[in-house]
């Protein structure tokens, strides 16, 4: 880890630098007013979170450090961490120490495996892995840190350390839940020599095939971060800026992660195609698919894995999941009945007037891919999202605790007091 926090020491200057010299000759500007419509639209659009990690535009979607997401499509995990948190992609003495950054101290201690084998059989896959990873808090080098008293320029050091070790053991943690709960209890140990998502890919027990490796790697990176808006991401920097450590901060995140109208949005999406497949005894017409997505939205409910908060186009992570599909020639019937609602939907909710975007987010497609290669539990799928989205939680907050960014503390208004504003 000390070659990225030498790099981290080496950029830190010029990043302090640039947001202090902003802040001082430029902290007056106002650069955006403030709606009515966005108070009461859960803050939608308002420029008011720092990320320097990833950002998000309506007409293109995910950048990470700038970088167009389908143009990092064949990295490593490890490779984006360093990118997130660095603000380059690793030269080649690098790359060779990211291979084993995580996988090396991957060995999840037995206390932790034994917070899951205690919790109900009705968890939710998502509470058992947000659960063990608030049982690992007293473990904190942050924590530790902060108690003997580290000044406010130095903490980001702790929160590196914490941070790795969050990631190292995450897969395993979640490959721990999948076996727990799904399969014979049995644990797969991790291999120490190989990379992340391999040894990931090894420790869930699926399949050895060459593809679903591929596949654990490239969910790994699309999954990574979204920019700071989001809930998961918004979260778990709120409950860090308080200057809690990652392991609580992530924790929270996750929990916003699992709502239906975030991450567990893949869990939603298998079950709406296994409802259509059992429904039409296989893959329907595009008409019969038209007609049973007009009664989903005439009864009240989502076209879950459609629409978004920003994304005004095809998410550029659905197109790299399809494309995947595409190029390993998957044709069963969920992928099939994803691609036919690729068709169809954007025309039936630009039709209904109501979403702003009709395009597939990257929910849509992820969950299939999944359960073609034989990962049917799909109450596992947000689980698989967390595991990747941990490294831009914990990227974002180190780089808030690299600036020393302030606790966030918005304000609130009565619904009194906004119908008086609105009114002057
Ligand atoms: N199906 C039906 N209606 C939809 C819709 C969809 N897929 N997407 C948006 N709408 C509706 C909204 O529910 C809202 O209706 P009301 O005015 O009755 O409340 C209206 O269209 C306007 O919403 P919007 O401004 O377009 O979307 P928001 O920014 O409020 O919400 C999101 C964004 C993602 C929550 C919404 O598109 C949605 O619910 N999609 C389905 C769930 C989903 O796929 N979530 C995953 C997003 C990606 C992720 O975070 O992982």
């Amino acid at each position: 880890m000390e070659f990225i926090k030498n790099k981290l020491a080496e950029v830190l200057p010029a990043v302090r630098e640039k947001r202090t010299t902003l802040l001082k000759d430029k902290g007056e500007v106002q650069i955006a007013g403030v709606t009515v419509e966005q108070v009461i639209g859960g803050m939608r659009g308002i420029p008011s979170v720092l990320c320097d990690t990833s950002s998000v535009s309506a007409d293109e979607g995910l950048r990470i450090r700038n970088i167009p997401i389908m143009e990092l499509t064949d990295q490593t995990p490890e490779e984006i961490f360093f990118l997130l948190v660095t603000g380059s992609k690793p030269n080649d003495a690098e790359r060779a120490q990211l291979k084993t950054l995580f996988s090396a101290h991957a060995e999840v201690p037995e206390y932790v495996i034994n917070v899951l084998k205690t919790m109900h059989k009705d968890s939710h896959p998502m509470a058992m892995l947000s659960t063990a990873l608030l049982a690992m808090e007293h473990e904190s080098a942050f924590r530790q840190a902060y108690e003997n008293g580290a000044g406010k320029e130095k903490l980001w050091e702790a929160t590196l350390e914490d941070s790795i070790m969050l990631l190292s053991r995450i897969t395993g943690i979640a490959a721990a839940i999948y076996r727990l709960k799904f399969k014979d209890g049995v644990l797969i140990q991790p291999d120490p020599n190989a990379d992340w998502s391999t040894n990931f890919a090894n420790m869930l027990g699926i399949s050895n095939d060459a593809a679903w490796m591929e596949l654990v790697r490239l969910y790994l990176v699309l999954h990574s971060d979204h920019e700071g808006g989001n809930v998961s991401a918004m979260t778990g920097l709120t409950v860090g800026s308080a200057l809690s450590d990652v392991f609580y901060a992530v924790s929270a995140g996750l929990n916003g992660l699992a709502g239906p109208l975030h991450g567990l949005a893949n869990q939603e999406v298998l079950h709406f195609i296994l409802e259509v497949q059992q429904h039409f005894n296989g893959v329907p017409s595009d008409e019969a698919l038209t007609q049973y997505c007009w009664d989903r939205l005439n009864s009240g409910r989502v076209i879950p894995g459609y629409g978004h908060g920003v994304l005004r186009v095809t998410d550029p992570r659905f197109t790299a999941f399809h494309k995947f599909a595409d190029d390993h020639n998957l044709t069963n019937d969920s992928i099939s009945i994803v691609k036919a609602m690729f068709r169809i939907v954007p025309g039936v909710l630009t039709e209904q007037g109501k979403a702003k975007s009709p395009w597939p987010n990257v929910d849509s497609i992820s969950g299939s891919l999944l359960y073609d290669f034989g990962m049917t539990e799909f109450s596992f799928y947000t689980v698989m999202f967390g595991v990747s989205r941990a490294m831009g939680i914990c990227s974002q907050i180190l780089f808030h605790r690299m600036v020393g960014s302030a606790i966030t503390r918005p304000k609130s208004l009565t619904l009194d007091q906004l119908v008086a504003a609105a009114n002057k």
